[in-house]
Order: C-alpha cells, then structure tokens, then sequence
C-alpha cells in the first residue's frame, strides 16, 4: 500500500510542504485544474505539476480526475472527439510518469451534499447528506458543492431530462464504448484505470446513477477482461449505502486485483439515504477502519491509498473535506493500523 494525499495545485491552502511533513506519505494526488472538461492536458503543465511535486521529495503517480465529458456520458455525436482528447491525456500522463487515472461517470453532479459545514457536537465541521433536505432541492434552481455552475437552469433541466430519457441502459451503453475505446491505449501505456464510484451510490433527481452496488461493478469490470480495467474503491460513497459491505467489496475486487485506488474514510449512517462524514478512527462513525484495512492486506494491495474527506478541525478553513489537519490525523491512523498488520503478519 503507498499512501497518498489529494492536493489541488498552487491554488490548494494545503501546501506541498505540510503535505510532506506527514509521516509515511509517498505522494499526492492531484490534476490539471486549469482546462476546461474535455481539452487536452498542455503537456508543458503536466511536466511543471509533476517537477513542483518531485521537488518536495513527493510522487505524482495518481491523476484524480481525468474528468469525462457530458458528451461521452450522453453518448452525443460530438463523443469521439472528446474520447480521442481522452486518450491523448492518457498517452501524455503515462509519458510522465504517472500509473493510476481515477475517473467517474456520474451524470451532471459529481459528489452530492445536503450541507458542508454541519457542526457536529465536539466543534468540528462535517459534510453531510440529509435525505429529506436533499429531496426538497430543485437542481436546476439551487446549486450545491461539486456542481458544475457553468449551466444556466434551462441548460441544466434539458441535461437532467437528456439523462432521464437515456436512463441506466443508456448510460451503460455508453459507458461500454467509452471503456472499450479507451482501455487499449491504458493497456499499451501500462496506466490503471479506476472508476470511481457514485457518490452517494443512488438516483438523485431521478438521473440515472450506475456504479453504485457490488452487481454493478462487477458488471463494469466485465466490460472489458484487463487487469488495467479497475476501481478506486470508496468507503465514504459505496459504504453510504447500507445495501453495501465495503469490507466484502475489498475481499471482492482486491482479490481479483482490481482495485488500484483506494479511497477510505469513515460515514456515521443515519438511517436509510442519510449520513454525516466522520473522523477516520472506527468508534467515530458506522465504518470499521481496522476490519476494512485488514481486508486490504489480506488480499496483497498493493495499490495507492488516500484518506478520503476529513471535518473541519482547529479552526482551519479552507476546501471542504479537505482540510490538512483532519486528514493528516486520518492518514496517520491508517498508517499506523498498516504498520501494525505488517508487523503481526
Ligand atoms: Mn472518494
């Protein structure tokens, strides 16, 4: 297992040097911000990403995310001229140095929250998904944290309306070609490919919503038979369903060394379709820590590993989820549960 820390670039309040001073960390992940969905990466900007990384003695071996575009997901005509930008990025990543490419295909919205700075009881600030607030939103009214805010209601209804007429089928379809286009160049060019499921891994809005369960990855990984063809498997999203085992997902899909990713944090469930994040130690929320990682060494991974969204704590502003000091207390959790299965093995 490495362990790997989320970073945004210059723009992130999480600089490269206190990312650094966290023990165990091998490298971060991170991205080219500054293109619009769909463009090809300058390669010049990949090289000075990757040399201001190197230069702070840290590994940039992780892309979170390529995005895809909504054409792709759509299955427009414009589809094939975004899916050859999509492989040029990845021929352009993997010629500097990079093994891993975490991506999603959920429609319009990317992660989905009722709130990002519910107090919980000692303080801290949490994100949080509140079923009967997430219900009475109108999504092409309101606009919430991982929105896209380029799309102006009319644009954003007829999006909406384009998912629900495709629906499930036709997202799968579509995420078929996709995959079938692209994962040859991700062999040849020996980089990972690991979908990232949907977060929370149910419909919102009725938008169709199809890497959500144990059934549906194992029919995405049927897509396409390489071991390069794999999952960034996510406590915090799949786990939020309480029809999910993450534990028996990692037995699952470790086994079969498919998981190249693995992003892991703690959810306090509340009920069916409701959940606070939570602090990364077990006792904190619904999710055993030590049982998910004993899982992950069990089968072998040897894979990268983040800790996932952290609360707000000491006073710290900034991203929401993603936060220093939360995260470097859950990344320093999990390295020490990880040192402590190495030793007792
Ligand atoms: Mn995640």
């Amino acid at each position: 297992m490495k362990m790997t820390f989320r970073w945004f670039g210059d723009d992130d309040p999480v600089k490269l040097d206190d990312i650094r001073q966290i023990p165990g960390m091998t490298g971060v992940v991170t991205a080219v911000y500054s293109v619009p969905v769909g463009e090809v990466w300058p390669e010049e900007e990949i090289i000075r990403l990757k040399s201001e990384v190197e230069e702070k003695g840290l590994e940039m071996e992780v892309i979170e995310s390529v995005p895809v575009h909504e054409d792709i997901k759509l299955g427009r005509d414009t589809r094939d001229q975004y899916i050859e930008n999509y492989k040029e990025n990845i021929r352009l990543l993997a010629k500097h140095g990079v093994k891993c490419i975490c991506y999603n295909f959920m429609p319009v919205f990317d992660w989905t929250r009722s709130q990002l700075d519910h107090k919980l009881k000692d303080g801290s600030s949490a994100l949080i998904y509140y079923k009967e607030d997430v219900e009475k939103l109108d999504p092409t009214k309101l606009s919430l944290p991982g929105w896209d805010e380029s799309y102006s209601p009319e644009e954003m209804k007829e999006l909406i309306d384009a998912y629900k007429t495709i629906g499930e089928e036709g997202l799968w379809e579509n995420l078929e070609y996709f995959i079938k286009e692209i994962m040859p160049v991700a062999v040849e060019e020996d980089v990972n490919m690991a979908i990232h499921p949907d977060d929370p891994p149910w419909s919102i809005f009725g938008i169709p919503r199809i890497i959500t369960t144990k059934e549906n990855l194992d029919r995405f990984l049927d897509l396409y038979d390489d071991v390069h063809h794999g999952l960034t498997l996510c406590s915090g999203s799949l786990a939020a369903g309480t029809f999910n085992n993450y534990r028996d997902m990692v037995q699952h899909f470790g086994g079969q060394g498919r998981i190249h990713f693995a992003h892991v944090r703690n959810i306090k469930i509340l009920g069916e379709g409701s959940f606070e994040e939570a602090a990364h130690y077990s006792p904190c929320g619904s999710l055993d820590i030590v049982e998910i990682l004993k899982a992950y060494h069990d089968v072998g991974f040897k894979g990268y590993l983040r800790p996932d969204h952290g609360r707000m704590i000491w006073g710290e502003t900034g991203k929401p989820g993603y936060g220093l000091y939360d995260r470097a207390l859950g990344a320093m959790y999990m390295t020490g549960i990880w040192e402590t299965l190495e030793k007792l093995a």
